[in-house]
């Protein structure tokens, strides 16, 4: 029987991805006669254009010149970057670089302190540089956006990133030396105090060896709180710590708020502690870890753990400290409750009393109530998992199932009371009504079809205590048939909604062809308060001071102490200082550039041919690069930014001497 279930399943999803080619285009109705002024009226005509087109092009459209209302900060997926998109335009605005090297922001060809932010994220004496961003998280300050950072994970290599909104670049790299994937991450607590992170799949404790058939005992989890400082703006793995998990799986974790401040929430999908082995006539792992009919919602703790961490109740191990399993279960900080299997999202409610579940083979949304969760852990009403964690009774901790259709996944909310629900397989967005207490009163409202497969929704500021409604971004996983045809490859589609009225109205199709975004966050644009150029020259844009290499104009200089070579250099409209650098193979060079200039956009870049060297060097930043001569012959840098009519003029040569 179960079998069957997951052959239907699997069908089913493969249906569902055919039926994105089989829809038919919406007929176009046409518009009445003197709707638009004449000329409008024509191109309308001519365009084939219905009303609903026309309203959408109008609430969409961005004249020259004007700004958007929100930022949208989506994660761009195994390009391991940010992308940064205005709505409701949907342009994109920068494609931050966190986990992967860009050249255009010279991230990672050669300045030094962007190297060393991606050399903090190497795995041992690999060098990692590729990532697969999943999830951003604005910073919060009262469980709102407060506009000052954002930090993202690397689920591949289990990192978390931080991103400073100041000016938009990537701050620090942080590895978790516990675990080699992450996929509930990066959620923070409503102060910012914490970033959580859940594992994906289990390995032993700092991905030692052990074989398989050793997966109960030696197999775990970690849900990390990384410790955030705002005044240095960085996270401190010194004063973050773990708590340790069974190794079912966590998929993503919610930070609780409100009614529900001081916890949070990881699913788990794999409580089935099922390891594989389909060429050993085992089961494939998609059915392997579904056949249980319910995993396990984490609910944890994280203000008591912080506490039993100050009373020294854990273990360092592999330099991060680590609540152990027994200690966690044992001091009230993780509970497990059931949850309808293979769930994807969790999600607090705005209010923070509930938390809604979606399982990816069940057509409802579960949700629990955290007064209904305090109840049952007050009266103990639990049995242990065979880890010795409190599994709370279902039946006293769920408090409604609201059946939406099929594959719900991810869950964003407004200011109006509603809920919006992806529905992957049905490849539409549910809105359906919060109810309160009474569980009857929790109905679905509406369903819009979206283009295709949906993962993640992000309504504005849609997972915080103060949603604004207005606008939500489908980001759907199939594009088929939306755009002219690229190859095999194609984009994702991140498609706009309007969700301010009813229905629900489609209002823009966007094709994202940098990498698959998975979560994304909006954000009201007013909040941030990017600089445009930074506070003085010479600012060394990392450490956010002023920098020792700093040069002023008139005082560039090649110092040479035996083979080491340091060049101080400037950069202004149009040319670089020196002009003329002259080494010996073999040398050691250190070259520190400053950017002079204080006018808003006023960046020269610098690449060096030959050397790999890419930078950007913003208006007042000063950036250093090293690296060795090794070959000898006649080299030629130039700027890279088309910065004055006379920009092709802005170059050097450095020879290299045999
Ligand atoms: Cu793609 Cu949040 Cu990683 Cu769902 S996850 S879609
Ligand atoms: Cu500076 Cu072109």
């Amino acid at each position: 029987m179960k079998r069957l279930i997951l052959v239907s399943v699997v069908l089913l999803l493969l249906l569902s991805a055919l039926a994105g080619c089989a829809r038919k285009k919406e007929q176009a109705t046409p518009l009445p006669a003197g709707a638009l002024p004449a000329d409008a009226m024509a191109i309308a005509q001519e365009r084939g254009l219905t009303p609903d087109d026309i309203a959408a092009a109008l609430k969409t459209y961005m004249p020259s010149g004007k700004w958007d209302e929100y930022y949208l900060f989506s994660s761009g997926g195994h390009s391991g970057n940010l992308i940064v998109i205005g709505v409701p335009s949907m342009r994109i605005l920068k494609n931050i670089a966190v986990f992967t090297p860009e050249a255009w922001q010279g991230y990672g060809y050669g300045d030094k302190a962007t190297e060393e932010i991606l050399d903090a994220g190497n795995v041992g004496d690999v060098k990692i540089r590729m990532g697969d961003s999943h999830h951003p998280a604005l910073s919060e300050t009262n469980g709102d956006y407060d506009g000052q950072w954002v930090f993202i994970n690397d689920k591949a290599n289990a990192r978390v990133a931080v991103i400073d909104l100041r000016d938009f670049r990537t701050k620090q790299i942080v590895k978790d030396p516990n675990i080699i994937s992450n996929h509930g991450s990066t959620f923070v607590t409503p102060n910012t105090e914490y970033v959580i992170q859940g594992t994906q799949y289990a390995t032993p404790l700092g991905w030692d060896y052990a074989p398989l058939s050793e997966y109960k005992e030696k197999y775990r989890g970690v849900i990390t709180l990384w410790k955030f400082d705002r005044e240095k703006g960085r996270i401190v793995p010194e004063e973050s710590f773990s708590i340790e998990v069974p190794p079912y799986w966590q998929d993503l974790c919610d930070a609780g708020k409100l009614a529900s401040d001081g916890w949070a929430f990881c699913n788990s999908f794999n409580t089935e502690l099922f390891t594989g082995g389909n060429m050993q006539g085992n089961p494939q792992f998609e059915s392997g870890v579904s056949q249980r009919d319910m995993d396990y919602l984490h609910i944890f703790n994280w203000r008591k753990a912080a506490e039993v961490v100050a009373a020294g109740k854990y273990e360092v191990i592999n330099g991060m400290r680590v609540i152990r399993l027994p200690t966690a279960a044992a001091e009230g900080i993780l509970f497990f409750a059931p949850e309808p299997k293979s769930p994807h999202g969790v999600d607090v409610t705005p209010d923070g009393q509930y938390v809604v579940v979606s399982g990816k083979l069940d057509p409802h949304v579960t949700v629990y109530s955290m007064a209904k969760i305090e109840k049952a852990i007050a009266d103990r009403n639990w049995t242990l998992d065979d880890y010795g964690v409190p599994v709370l009774n279902y039946d006293a901790v769920m408090h409604v199932q609201v059946e939406l259709g099929l594959g719900p996944l991810h869950t964003q909310f407004d200011g109006q009371g509603y809920a919006y629900t992806s529905l992957f397989l049905d490849s539409a967005i549910a809105r359906w009504k919060l109810g309160g207490d009474d569980p009857a009163a929790w109905t679905l409202v509406e369903k819009t079809p979206v283009h295709y497969n949906v993962g993640h929704i992000a309504a504005a500021e849609g997972d915080t205590v103060n949603p604004d409604g207005k606008y939500l971004v489908a980001l759907n996983k199939w594009a088929v048939d939306r755009f002219l045809p690229v190859g095999p490859l194609l984009p994702q589609n991140l498609q706009l909604l309007d969700i301010s009225g009813s229905p629900v109205k489609l209002i823009y199709d966007m094709p994202m062809g940098i990498g698959e975004p998975h979560y994304a966050q909006m954000i009201k644009a007013d909040k941030l308060k990017p600089l445009n150029v930074y506070p003085q020259v010479g600012w060394d844009a990392i450490e956010w001071k002023p920098s020792p290499y700093a040069t002023k104009k008139g005082e560039e200089r090649i110092e040479r102490n035996g083979n080491h070579v340091t060049i101080y250099s400037t950069s202004i409209r149009s040319h670089i200082t020196p002009d003329r650098v002259e080494l010996k193979k073999g040398d050691h060079v250190t070259w520190h550039i400053t950017n002079v200039e204080t006018a808003h956009d006023a960046v020269h870049g610098f690449q060096l041919g030959g050397q790999n060297i890419s930078l950007s060097i913003e208006p007042g930043a000063t950036v250093t690069f090293e690296f060795v001569a090794s070959q000898d012959g006649t080299y030629a840098y130039y700027c890279t930014e088309f910065c004055s009519a006379l920009h092709l003029e802005m170059m050097g040569y450095m020879l290299v001497e045999p």
